[in-house]
This record gives structure tokens, sequence and C-alpha cells, in this order.
């Protein structure tokens, strides 16, 4: 059995890795060559604990390859990206299927009768079925499920990803799965599929279930994270410590609130309860209402960050703003990881930057260099460095290294996103 992984990022490599280490022929495709070329090394081109041996192992035992072609396979995985369409701030935006499509029309060539294609890309309602229909377009000469049902020569199903960037590895063996297939036997074998590895229930139901299950999910942190966010500005206002008083209303043994931040990063939580609002925006009042409050957290901070400057010029008459030190601990979306991308942190930063007159001092301890994007006027310095420099700072992420700080300066003005300092 050949077991072939379309879109070879965060998900489909990690996925592609847990069936070879079980000894299952796998080819991974992906349009990136470079990705290509590296997995054929042997090596990561992403940053993952504990995957780096695994694929290392994978690709050296001769079980896995990656190529940009596919090739005739049993089973397709596709794990490609579900980004949203460009639109203006105003516009709720809409789902972008676009790379759903190319991977359908990618391995639809080298569909034979009998084969299986597991959607796991996160999608909006209806996508598995537009999958299918893509498919069928495709190769007029194979029945699918939409028309042949349990006797269709191709098998579909909706099994979304579900792991936490981190921990990948571990969430991927031991995590439940949630299997929609479009017929049941569809999800029959993409249940036994993923028990070749899976050691976590999988739990069958059919395929819109399965792509609202996975919405449904990541919306709920959001509305809770927003209603955390939400508590935070409130009791600014109060003069109420609100990391005091969440921990005092989670005492109640029925109330679980999370934690404020500077906002809602990464590629998953602030993007998929958008396709549930696109689809029903009527009715999605509460998910596109928690959308916002954590969107626009980020400039609340910005502009306690332009208060405190204010305030620091007031209590020092004798500075300019050009003389007011400022440095911003964590730029990563969330802590203890290397990733910048969707970061609120690095937003603020970088935000700030670009009105303050003077040098910023990022802190960044799992990063070696600033990205090309981070401001001009910005530079990458440790923990010690910035204490000694600062007047302001601004506290984003927070990162183990920052928890442990026992020697924050009594003398700095501290604007605390995480409440740790
Ligand atoms: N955050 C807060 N307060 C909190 C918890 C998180 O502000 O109390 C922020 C984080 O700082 C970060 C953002 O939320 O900016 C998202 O972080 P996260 O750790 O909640 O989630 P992700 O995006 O890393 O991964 C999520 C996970 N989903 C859920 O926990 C429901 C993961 O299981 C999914 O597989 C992943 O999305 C995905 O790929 O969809």
């Amino acid at each position: 059995e050949t077991i072939s992984v379309v879109g070879l990022g965060y998900i489909g490599l990690p996925t592609a890795a847990m069936f070879a280490s079980r000894k299952k022929k796998v080819i991974g495709v992906d349009v990136n060559q470079h990705a290509v070329n590296t997995i054929n090394k042997g090596q990561i081109h992403i940053v993952e604990p504990e995957l780096d041996m695994i694929v290392h192992a994978a690709v050296t035992q001769g079980y896995l390859t990656a190529t940009t072609l596919p090739a005739v396979a049993d089973a397709f995985l596709i794990a490609v990206p579900t980004p949203f369409k460009p639109c203006n701030e105003s516009e709720v935006p809409e789902p972008d299927l676009a790379y759903i499509e190319s991977a359908a029309n990618a391995i639809a060539p080298v569909l034979k009768k009998g084969d299986l294609v597991i959607l796991e890309s996160t999608s909006p309602v209806g996508a598995t079925e537009q999958m299918a229909e893509w498919l069928a377009e495709a190769r007029s000469d194979l029945t699918f499920p939409q028309q042949a049902g349990e006797d269709a020569d191709i098998n579909v199903a909706h099994c979304p990803e579900r792991v936490l960037p981190g921990h990948v590895v571990r969430e991927l063996v031991e995590n439940d799965r949630v299997i929609g297939g479009m017929t049941a036997k569809c999800s029959a074998r993409s249940v036994e599929l993923y028990k070749t590895f899976v050691q976590g229930e999988c739990v069958i139901t059919n395929a819109r279930t399965a792509e609202m299950a996975k919405l449904t999910e990541n919306a709920s942190r959001d509305v809770s994270i927003a209603f955390a966010n939400e508590l935070s500005l409130i009791c600014d206002t109060l003069n109420i410590d609100v990391w005091e008083l969440i921990a005092l209303a989670n005492r109640h043994p029925r109330v679980n609130i999370l934690q404020p931040g500077p906002g809602v990063g990464g590629h998953c939580i602030a993007v998929d309860p958008w396709f549930i609002v696109s689809k029903t925006p009527a009715l999605a009042k509460l998910i596109h209402t928690a959308r916002q409050v954590n969107d626009s957290k980020p400039e609340w901070v910005v502009e306690k960050v332009k208060l405190a400057v204010a305030e620091f010029l007031q209590c020092n008459p004798t500075k300019t703003a050009a003389d007011v030190k400022i440095a911003c601990f964590g730029l990563a979306f969330k802590p203890d990881i290397d990733d910048l991308r969707e970061s609120p942190a690095l937003a603020i930063a970088m935000s700030i930057a670009a009105s303050h007159p003077a040098t910023l001092y990022f802190v960044e301890p799992n990063i070696e260099q600033l990205p090309k994007r981070a401001a001009e006027n910005a530079q990458l310095v440790a923990v010690d460095e910035a204490f000694e420099v600062a007047d302001i700072a601004v506290l984003l992420v927070d990162h183990a290294e920052f928890k442990g700080c026992s020697d924050v300066p009594e003398s700095l003005v501290i604007i605390d996103t995480k409440g740790i300092w």
C-alpha cells in the first residue's frame, strides 16, 4: 500500500513521516522544489521538535520520498493551505480553496479505481463535496461518492488535523481523530488508514460535520480568548488586575476563563472562525464579534505604549521622544516557539517602531536574527541588555525566559500584556 501526502508543510510533512515511521511507503508531493530537495536529503524545512529525526530515519530507510509530480498511490492525503482571499478590513474574509482545487487537479490523472482521497486541510463546510466534484470533473471515467455512493470507484473523506504546533509528533499519535467519510465505506477505510499510527480514538461522522467540528474547535477557543481580552479592557478601565480577577473567577467549579494577551495569532484560530462567519453571516454573530475583539487588541496595546511614552515625558521634562528607549519582549505568536508568522506581538513591535523616533530593542530568545520585514530602527538584544537600556518595557509573549526573570528593574515602566511581571 502506497500513501501519497500532497502538501508537505506543518501538517503534511509530520503526517507523511508518521506513516513512513510505521514502514508504509509514502510519496510526499509539494510544489515547493526547495522543500522537496530538503526532505530528500533527510532534512526538514520547518521547525517542529523531534520531526527532524523521524524524517531523517524515514528517508534514509527508503520509506519516504518527496517529489513535485504526483505519482500513483492507493491513498491520497491532501494537506494544503486554505487561506482566505484578500479583502478590506470591513469585509468578512472568504475562504480560498484554490490550493485544494489545484491539488485535486494534480492527483486526478494518477487516480485509479479503489483509491481513497482524504482532505485534511481545515476547510469551510462543503469543501470536501466540492473537492470530490473537482475530481469527478477531471475523471469522467471513474465514479465518485456523490453519484455512486457506496459503489463509487473512489472513496472520499474529510479528516481534519487538530495538532498543536510544537507538540505535533505527540499529538498526531495521541489525539482522537474525527473521520468524516462521504459514505460509511469512505469512513471505514479512512479509520483503517489512520490506525497505522493513531492511538487516539477515530470517531466516525459525515464530511460536513467533520468540517464544522474542526472549525468549531478553533472558534470556541477564539471566543473564549475574546472573552478574556474583553475583560482585560474592562478591568483596565475599572482599575482591576485582570489576572487576579480571572484566577478568582476560575476558582468556581464551573468557570474556566482563558488568558488575555496582545491578540490572537497563528494560522488557525485567527482564520478558521471566519470560515463559519462567511458561510452564515447573519447567524454567526458571537463568533464574528470575538474575531473583532481579538483583532483589535494589538491596536489597543500600541495605544497603551503611546500613552506610557507621553507620561514618561511628563515625568522627565528634559527629555524628548527620541530619548525614550522602548524594549519589546517577545515577537513570536505564542510562548516558547520561534514562529513569527501571523504574530500579534511582532505586529505590535513593528507598529511601535514605525512611530517611535528612536531605536527599538526587540528581545526574542527563540530567534537568532530579526526577519527582513522587521523595522529598520529595531535591534535584536538579549534580556539583560534590554533591562539595562530600556525606559519602557512592553511584554508581549510569556516565554519561559521572561517568566523566569527575577531581576526586572524597579525603575522600568512596564506594559505587561501577559501579566507575568
Ligand atoms: N492565546 C491567548 N490566550 C490563551 C490561549 C492562547 O491569547 O489563553 C493565544 C496565543 O498566544 C496565540 C493564539 O491564541 O496567539 C493561538 O494559540 P493556541 O495555542 O491557542 O493555538 P494554535 O494556533 O497554536 O493551535 C490551534 C489548536 N486548536 C485548539 O486548541 C482548539 C490546535 O489544536 C489546532 O490543531 C490548530 O489550532 C490548528 O491547526 O487548527
